[in-house]
């Protein structure tokens, strides 16, 4: 039995709302997974790819990681696979910062190509170990088919993406293991593996998502799957669900500050708050609605590291107006001048029954 921990994409570097602090969180989200990684007693710990956010990572960023895996030590083999974020545009292969932690010694990679197969040894029992770093999808098929061939040892094959349908992997690989997307999968019948990444990056896209360190333990008779859940270290609060149809500002006013008030939060933690606000307005509406005081509230009642508001609303070129009884001419002149509150109604009104006289 060969025991695999798998972990993906943690793009030190990245930093959502320009924060730099989540620079810092990326790096502490990388150990942390490392560290959960290394509790299981991996024989082989990989990670495929997007280890850093750009192919030029930080100095800070570079020495972390050469330091985490120096730290590791040599009885357990370490794989990264180069993931489209850490390759200069155009494939420039050989300028990716993976290749000078490979240099170093410290992890097996696909050196200056973008591809690797080589067999290691874990304790006694031989695991032939493929790699495919990004590149096209027509070169990803290729290289498929030429690592495919059947092999007696333990045959694994990890990529840091397979644009190819699940049926189309050849069978002869014990366990791939996948990166790309942020969010985890785990389809046990195929025997393919994607953690997600290691700290939250795109908010919009991972949303509610999960990642997980997957452990496999696998045999040439089946595979066991264990998995555990990877927190960001930073909490995330998403408030979902405003719909600030037909309001006027000082109702959707209330109605954030309500929501904002009912979020529990660790006032020590720090936390991303992201609300999320949709429905349709219209443009006076909008003009009107007191953000800068709103976030203000936010950031005395939660004390956030940041706090955003995203406008998913709609914006309505014109105001709906709701006429009781459209046929009450009076009424109606009435009411449209209430709810746009564009003139003195008495003036309209008695211009309507001079007309009609
Ligand atoms: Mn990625």
């Amino acid at each position: 039995m060969v025991r695999v921990a798998h972990i993906s994409d943690s793009h030190l570097g990245s930093a959502v709302f320009q924060l730099a602090e989540r620079k810092k969180d990326a790096r502490a989200c990388l150990k942390k997974a490392v560290d959960m990684a290394l509790r299981k007693s991996p024989d082989i710990l990989v990670h495929t790819g997007d280890l850093f956010d750009r192919p030029d990572p930080s100095n800070e960023d570079l020495s972390f990681v050469m330091e985490l895996f120096r730290d590791i030590g040599d009885d357990v083999c370490k794989i990264v696979v180069q993931g489209n974020h850490d390759i200069p545009y155009g494939y420039r292969r050989q300028l990716s910062p993976i290749l000078s932690i490979e240099n170093a010694g410290l992890v097996r990679s696909t050196t200056t190509e973008d591809h690797a197969s080589f067999t290691v040894d874990c304790d006694g029992e031989k695991v032939d170990i493929n790699l495919i770093s990004w590149t096209r999808p027509r070169r990803i098929r290729h290289l498929l088919t030429k690592q495919a061939g059947y092999s007696s040892n333990i045959k694994l094959l990890f990529a840091h993406d397979l644009p190819v349908d699940k049926q189309e992997i050849p069978a002869s690989f014990d366990y791939i293991g996948i990166g790309h997307s942020h969010n985890f999968l785990l389809d046990e019948e195929y025997d393919i593996g994607r953690p997600g990444s290691t700290a939250i990056i795109d908010w919009k896209k991972e949303q509610g998502a999960h990642k997980k360190l997957i452990v496999a333990e696998i045999t040439k008779e089946g595979n066991e799957y264990f998995t555990e859940t990877l927190n960001d270290v930073r909490d995330f609060k998403f408030i979902t669900g405003l719909d600030v149809t037909g309001m006027g500002p000082e109702e959707i006013s209330a109605l954030m500050k309500e929501r904002i008030d009912h979020l529990s939060v660790k006032k020590n933690k720090k936390p991303i708050i992201i609300m999320e606000v949709k429905g349709a307005i219209d443009t006076e509406t909008e003009q009107s609605i007191g953000r800068a005081e709103i976030l203000e509230y936010g950031d005395r009642v939660c004390n956030p590291l940041f706090f955003h508001v995203e406008p998913r609303w709609d914006v309505l070129g014109a105001r709906r107006i709701t006429l009781s009884e459209p046929l009450n001419a009076e009424k109606s002149i009435v009411e449209y001048l209430e709810q746009t509150q564009e003139e003195d109604p008495e003036d309209l009104v008695g211009l309507y029954h001079d007309i009609v006289r």
